[in-house]
């Protein structure tokens, strides 16, 4: 009782007075194949996306695909009005790699694809909007899957000359690189199948995700090299990497529970940072253990996970000048042996569960725990020295609705946790990310799960663009760096949260 007296009176006092720090910024974000379309326009490549959905349809829930999107391709000006009406400092895009090379190859630059990213950069830079960009966010040239994607380790070195083509081009304008989103979503999306597949929607289980990560943290490191050799020095910016992580926080106090919780972050969000942020670098020494330990049960005659020489560890180690991270929801883990492996998550060796009084959003996998929020931001700061943190997505779905007082509700939650870790917590975090700018083709969930703080209307041929409510609060956040939680914009009802 006392415990929660404390917590009722530090909310109300500390979380009402705490202000975002001067220099923090303020973005939003958008991938390429999620708001684009012009798939197939102007020498664009076919991608892994575009393959998938026009083959398998029944892929995605709504049977719909990224081919006109939000057509973000042909509202360039219009939509840099739009993130000056938000106020952001930032806009967080990704580049489409066929659109640049249409085969994935350097041999064929096709100069629609850098018109089209420079006159985007341009028209952001004159209107004050700082561009963030995102070298890969999971539309590979189809071509390159053809040759295993990213389980083959030449990959890293085609993604090593597409990278070079987009410093050179872009590189003037971009202050903030982030060379993958998500390679955990990413590589057990694509190899592992499940809940959250991801084109190329195979099925290589306990297998493919380990090669995937492999390739993807040599290829990261390789990035970030170049641009530390050749680039950094002319063009003066950060280059990172956005990891995704979830909380999982144990079911009880008891050992085997925190044992099972730590191993899961660990084998999720520790499989990336560890080997770029933790002083030692490499997997964490529990992933490498366990899955060696399954993989010996199964018979394999080595561990599934690669390894990696001292040389790569070390080459891979301190591989980013900021932590992007991409957070959205938590959930308990409870110890489990999960049969039918080799699979990732036999791997993991737990079961997890959410509490059904949780907030959910539209997409399964979401529920509000802000508290979790700050667990982590916690977490990062003790587990890798406190780097700078930007955090490069967080966001809530739902099913539709200018007045959408959920999303907002979400927001304000979690900036709330962020400004305590800020000013209560002392972690070094510089700016946020709401996911997403507007409502887009959500990977298998289709459109009908909506992010965006603008609604697009997905049937009108101009993809008419209208602000939510969460758009207008937003932008009194970015204004008077604080949350109103009265705030209410003319038109708007007010929300009962
Ligand atoms: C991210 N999770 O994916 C991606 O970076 C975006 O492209 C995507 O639209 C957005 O989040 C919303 O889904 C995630 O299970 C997928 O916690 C799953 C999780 C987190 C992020």
């Amino acid at each position: 009782m006392k415990h929660l007296l404390v917590l009722i009176i530090t909310n109300s006092l500390v979380f009402g007075e705490l202000q975002f720090p001067p220099n923090f910024k303020f973005g939003v974000a958008t991938s390429a194949y999620q708001v684009e379309g012009a798939w197939n326009l102007s020498g664009k490549g076919e991608n892994i996306w575009d393959y998938a959905v026009h083959r398998t349809p029944n892929v995605i829930q709504d049977g719909t695909n990224g081919d006109i999107a939000c057509d973000t391709y042909h509202h360039t000006e219009g939509d840099v009005q739009l993130l000056k009406q938000l106020g952001v400092n930032f806009y967080r895009i990704s580049l489409s790699w066929s659109r640049i090379l249409p085969t994935g190859f350097k041999n064929k630059i096709n100069p629609d694809g850098i018109r089209y990213y420079n006159e985007l950069l341009d028209a952001l830079t004159a209107n004050g909007i700082e561009p963030m960009v995102s070298l890969f966010h999971w539309d590979l040239p189809q071509p390159l899957q053809d040759l295993g994607g990213w389980t083959n380790p030449l990959m890293a070195d085609y993604f090593l000359e597409y990278v070079r083509i987009a410093y050179e081009n872009f590189g003037d304008r971009v202050k903030y690189w982030i060379t993958f989103n998500e390679p955990s979503v990413l590589c057990a999306g694509s190899y592992e199948g499940g809940l959250l597949a991801l084109a190329p929607f195979l099925k290589s289980r306990g297998v493919g995700l380990y090669l995937c990560g492999h390739t993807l943290l040599i290829a990261h490191a390789k990035a970030y090299h170049l641009y530390d050799k050749e680039f950094r020095k002319s063009q003066k910016g950060k280059i990172g990497i956005s990891l995704q992580g979830i909380w999982y926080e144990p079911s009880s106090s008891s050992k085997e529970n925190v044992q099972a919780a730590n191993q899961r972050l660990q084998m999720e969000f520790g499989w990336f940072a560890h080997p770029i942020f933790s002083k030692k670098g490499d997997y964490p020494p529990i992933m490498k253990e366990r899955i060696s330990f399954m993989s010996k049960q199964e018979n394999f005659s080595q561990s599934r996970l690669p390894e990696f020489t001292p040389a790569e560890i070390s080459y891979i180690r301190g591989t980013s000048d900021y932590f992007g991270f991409n957070h959205y929801t938590s959930a308990y883990a409870v110890p489990a042996n999960i049969s039918g492996g080799p699979s990732q998550d036999s791997d993991f060796g737990s079961s997890l569960s959410q509490d059904p009084l949780w907030e959910a959003g539209a997409s399964w996998w979401i529920r509000s725990v802000p508290w979790g929020f700050g667990n982590i931001l916690k977490w990062i700061k003790n587990e890798y020295g406190n780097p700078e943190v930007i955090i490069t997505e967080n966001g809530f779905s739902d099913k539709g609705g200018l007045q959408d007082c959920r999303r907002i509700n979400y927001h304000y939650k979690y900036l709330e946790a962020l400004l305590n870790a800020i000013h209560n917590e002392g972690c070094n975090i510089s700016g946020y990310t709401a996911w997403s700018f507007m409502d887009n083709f959500e990977w298998t969930g289709g459109y009908s799960k909506k992010f965006g703080l603008i609604r697009v209307d997905f049937v009108s041929p101009e993809r008419t663009r209208t602000l939510k409510m969460s758009a207008y609060a937003y932008r009194n956040i970015i204004e008077t760096k604080k949350i109103d939680w009265s705030f209410t914009p003319s038109g708007f009802e007010k929300c009962v949260f």
